[in-house]
C-alpha cells in the first residue's frame, strides 16, 4: 500500500501493553482515514450501551493519506470516542504535531482502550511504546502539561494534553496541543481523563510509503505557491477567522444573549478589526503557509489564540463586548481544556436562567471575573458549576421552567456560533450534523445568505447534503484542513491529484463522495443503534427557541424559523439521503454504500425497518 501505513497501533492502558497490527487494504480505500477509521472502528468494536466514561469506551486518534507530507495544511487530526455530552458517536478535529509524528512512527490511527490504575503520559516512540508516571502533572493545566513535556521532548514532538477540565470529567472537556490548537468538543477530552491519560506524547522517525514521489513533491510546491496568489490570502493573514464577526453581525446571525439574538450592540469591539490592532503574533498548524491562529495579550496580560468561534461565544454570546476580556476567558478555557463553543451555551444558559429567576445563583451578562470564577466552578465541578459540566442539555432537565426552549443543543451537544432564527438551510445543518450541532460538517450559511434566507427549498437541502459530503466526510477523512478550500476557493481538484501522487489510486470526487456518504451514514447507523426504539425524527430538530421566540433587534427583526417547512425540509433530506422517515439508514441505502454488515447488525439490534 502506498499513501497509508497500513498499521494500527492499539494500546491497551489497564494492562499497559500495545502493539501494533495490519489493517485490510479495503478499510483504508473504503473509508480513507481520520472520521472514515475512527466510525469504522468504533462501530465495530464497542457494544452499544457501552457507558463512555468506562475503560470499555475507546479513545481514537486517526489520521489520513495525506498527512505527513509537505502538501498544505495537511497536519490535521481526528479525535474520537463514544461522546460523554451526545451518548453516541463524537469527534473533533485538530491541527497538531501529533498527526505528523504519528504517521511517521508507522501508524496511520491510535486505538486507545482500558483504564491507566494511576495516571499517565503515553509515549510513542516509533514502535517503543511506554507508560510513564503523570502523578506530577495530574491537576496542572493544558499549557503547563505540555511546557513541562516540550522540554523533554522537543519542539517539534506530538503533544496531546488533557486540563483539568478532563480529569474532572467535564462532558465538554477537550484535547489541547500547541497552546492555543483544541479539538474533541463531545468530551473526548474528559474520555481522556476517564482513562487516567494526562498526556499523549508522539514521536516518529520513519518516511511515509508514497507511489509518486516526485510528482507529489512537485504538486505540493505548485499548491502552496497557488495558495499564495490567490486573493483573499492578504485578508485572511491579517484577521484569520475573526473576519467572520463583522459579517455575522451585518448579516444578524451573531450569537447574542444566548441566542436571543443575531446582532450584539459591541460588536466593533469584539471584530477582526479591533483584533488587528492588538495582535501580537500568529500561530498555527505544521504544514501550513495560511497560519491563521492570531494572538493578543488578555485582560490579564497573557496570550491568547483567539478564532471566531471562540469569540461569538465568549463574547457577544454572553454579553461581554471587549475584546481583551473575552479574550482572558478563551484562555482560561484552552488552559483548562475546555470547548468554547459548549463553554459559552452553558454561560449563556446560567445568565439566561438567572435574569429568569430559575436558579438561586446571581449570573451577570458581561462581566468578566464573576465568569471566570463560574469556569472554575465548572472545571472543579462546585455549586451550580457542577451542573452546567454535564452541559446544557441536562442542566435544562434539572431547572425546568421551559428552559429547554432556551438549551441551545442538538442531541445534546451545543450549538456552535450562528444564530439560525433566519437561516433555514444552516438550522438543517446543524440539526443533521454527525455529531450534535456542530458547523463542521456543513458551514452553508455564507452561500444561504447569498441565495436568500428566507426559502425552504430542495436547494438548500441538496447544499447541506453537498457540503456534509464535501467537509463531514472527505475533509475529515482525509484530515486536511478545510479553510483552503472555504476561504481562498484552493480548488477541490487539487485532492484527488493528492491522493494520487500519495497513494497511486485515479479516484474521483465521484468516488470520494461515495467514500462521504458511506462515513456519514455508518456514523448516522451509530446514533441509530445507540437510541434504538428511542431514536426519532425530533433528534434532528434544532432548538426551539429559533422557531418560537423571533428576533426582536437587527435588520432581521421579527424572523423566526417556520416548523412546517422545516419538517418538508427534513423529509426531503431523509429523502435524499436514503433514510426513511425517522431518519433511519435504509437497509437498501447501506447495502447499496457496501455496508452490508452493518444493516445486518442494525437490524438484529433494532428490530426495526421494512
Ligand atoms: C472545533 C471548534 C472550533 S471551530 C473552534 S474555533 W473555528 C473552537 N476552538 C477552540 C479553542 O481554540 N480552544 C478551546 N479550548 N476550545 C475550542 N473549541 C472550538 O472548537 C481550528 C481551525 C478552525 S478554528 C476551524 S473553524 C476549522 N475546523 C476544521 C475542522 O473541523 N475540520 C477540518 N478538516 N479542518 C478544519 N480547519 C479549521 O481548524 P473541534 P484547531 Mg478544532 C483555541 O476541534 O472539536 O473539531 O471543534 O482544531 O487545530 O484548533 O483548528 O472558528
Ligand atoms: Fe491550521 Fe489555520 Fe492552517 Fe487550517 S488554515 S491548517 S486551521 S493554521
Amino acid at each position: 500500500m502506498y499513501g497509508w501505513n497500513g498499521l494500527f497501533l492499539r494500546v491497551n492502558l489497564s494492562k499497559s501493553k500495545a502493539a501494533s497490527k495490519k489493517y485490510d487494504a479495503k478499510l483504508a480505500k473504503n473509508f480513507l482515514g481520520g472520521r472514515g477509521f475512527a466510525a469504522k472502528i468504533l462501530w465495530d468494536e464497542l457494544k452499544p450501551g457501552t457507558d463512555p466514561l468506562s475503560p470499555k469506551n475507546k479513545l481514537v486518534f486517526a489520521a489520513g493519506p495525506l498527512t505527513g507530507f509537505a502538501l498544505p495544511s495537511s497536519s490535521k487530526l481526528v479525535v474520537a470516542a463514544k461522546s460523554p455530552l451526545t451518548g453516541s458517536y463524537g469527534d473533533g478535529n485538530i491541527g497538531t504535531f501529533t498527526a505528523v509524528q504519528m504517521r511517521e512512527a508507522g501508524y496511520d490511527a491510535v486505538i486507545i482502550e482500558g483504564k491507566a490504575k494511576k495516571p499517565v503520559v503515553l509515549l510513542v516512540q516509533d514502535e517503543q511504546i511506554e507508560f510513564l508516571d503523570a502523578g506530577d502533572l495530574w491537576g496542572l493545566n493544558s499549557f503547563k502539561t505540555e511546557g513541562i513535556l516540550r522540554k523533554v521532548y522537543g519542539r517539534t514532538a506530538g503533544v496531546l494534553t488533557i486540563g483539568q477540565a478532563g480529569e474532572n470529567l467535564v462532558k465538554f472537556a477537550n484535547i489541547v496541543c500547541q497552546e492555543g490548537r483544541a479539538g474533541g468538543r463531545p468530551g473526548i477530552g474528559a474520555v481522556m481523563g476517564s482513562k487516567n491519560l494526562k498526556a499523549v506524547v508522539t514521536i516518529g522517525s520513519g518516511s511515509l510509503p508514497v507511489a509518486h514521489p516526485k510528482e507529489l513533491k512537485k504538486l505540493g510546491a505548485d499548491a502552496y505557491r497557488e495558495i499564495l496568489t490567490k486573493p483573499p490570502y492578504a485578508f485572511w493573514k491579517r484577521q484569520g477567522t475573526m473576519m467572520t464577526i463583522e459579517w455575522s453581525q451585518e448579516n444578524s446571525v451573531l450569537p447574542t444573549y444566548n441566542y436571543r439574538e443575531g446582532v450584539f450592540e459591541k460588536a466593533d469591539a469584539i471584530g477582526g478589526f479591533a483584533m488587528e490592532k492588538i495582535t501580537s503574533s500568529q500561530r498555527g498548524c505544521p504544514k501550513c503557509n495560511m497560519t491563521c491562529g492570531n494572538v493578543v495579550k488578555d485582560y490579564y496580560g497573557r496570550e491568547s489564540e483567539i478564532d471566531y468561534e471562540n469569540v461569538a461565544m465568549l463574547g457577544s454570546n454572553i454579553g461581554l463586548g471587549n475584546l481583551r476580556r473575552v479574550a482572558a476567558l478563551n484562555r482560561a478555557a484552552d488552559e483548562f481544556g475546555l470547548d468554547t463553543i459548549s463553554l459559552g451555551n452553558v454561560l449563556g444558559f446560567a445568565m439566561e436562567a438567572s435574569e429568569k429567576r430559575l436558579i438561586k445563583e446571581k449570573v451577570s451578562w458581561g462581566k468578566v471575573k464573576e465568569t471566570k470564577a463560574l469556569i472554575e466552578d465548572i472545571v472543579y465541578r462546585r455549586g451550580l458549576g457542577d451542573m452546567l459540566a454535564e452541559g446544557v442539555r441536562f442542566a435544562a432537565e434539572k431547572i425546568g421552567g421551559g428552559s429547554s426552549r432556551w438549551a441551545m443543543h442538538v442531541k445534546g451537544l451545543e450549538v456552535s456560533g450562528y444564530d439560525c432564527h433566519a437561516a433555514p438551510a444552516m438550522a438543517l445543518a446543524f440539526a443533521t450534523s454527525s455529531i450534535g450541532a456542530h458547523h463542521k460538517d456543513a458551514w452553508v450559511i455564507s452561500w444561504e445568505m447569498k441565495v436568500g434566507r428566507e426559502s425552504y427549498s430542495s436547494e438548500k437541502v441538496d447544499k447541506v447534503i453537498e457540503f456534509q459530503r464535501i467537509r463531514g466526510g472527505v475533509f475529515e477523512a482525509l484530515t486536511v484542513c478545510r479553510l483552503p478550500w472555504i476561504e481562498l476557493g484552493f480548488e477541490l481538484e487539487w485532492y484527488t491529484k493528492f491522493l494520487h501522487a500519495a497513494t497511486g489510486l485515479e479516484m474521483t470526487w465521484k468516488d470520494l463522495n461515495m467514500i462521504a456518504d458511506r462515513i456519514y451514514t455508518l456514523i448516522r447507523a451509530f446514533w441509530v443503534r445507540e437510541f434504538g426504539k428511542d431514536w426519532t425524527r425530533k433528534m434532528d430538530v434544532p432548538p426551539a427557541r429559533w422557531f418560537k421566540e423571533p428576533l426582536t433587534k437587527g435588520p432581521m427583526k421579527g424572523a423566526k424559523l417556520d416548523s412546517a417547512k422545516y419538517d418538508v425540509m427534513l423529509s426531503k433530506y431523509y429523502q435524499k439521503r436514503g433514510w426513511d422517515e425517522r431518519g433511519r439508514p435504509r437497509i437498501t441505502t447501506l447495502k447499496r454504500l457496501g455496508l452490508e454488515d452493518v444493516a445486518k447488525k442494525l437490524k438484529k439490534h433494532v428490530k426495526l425497518y421494512n
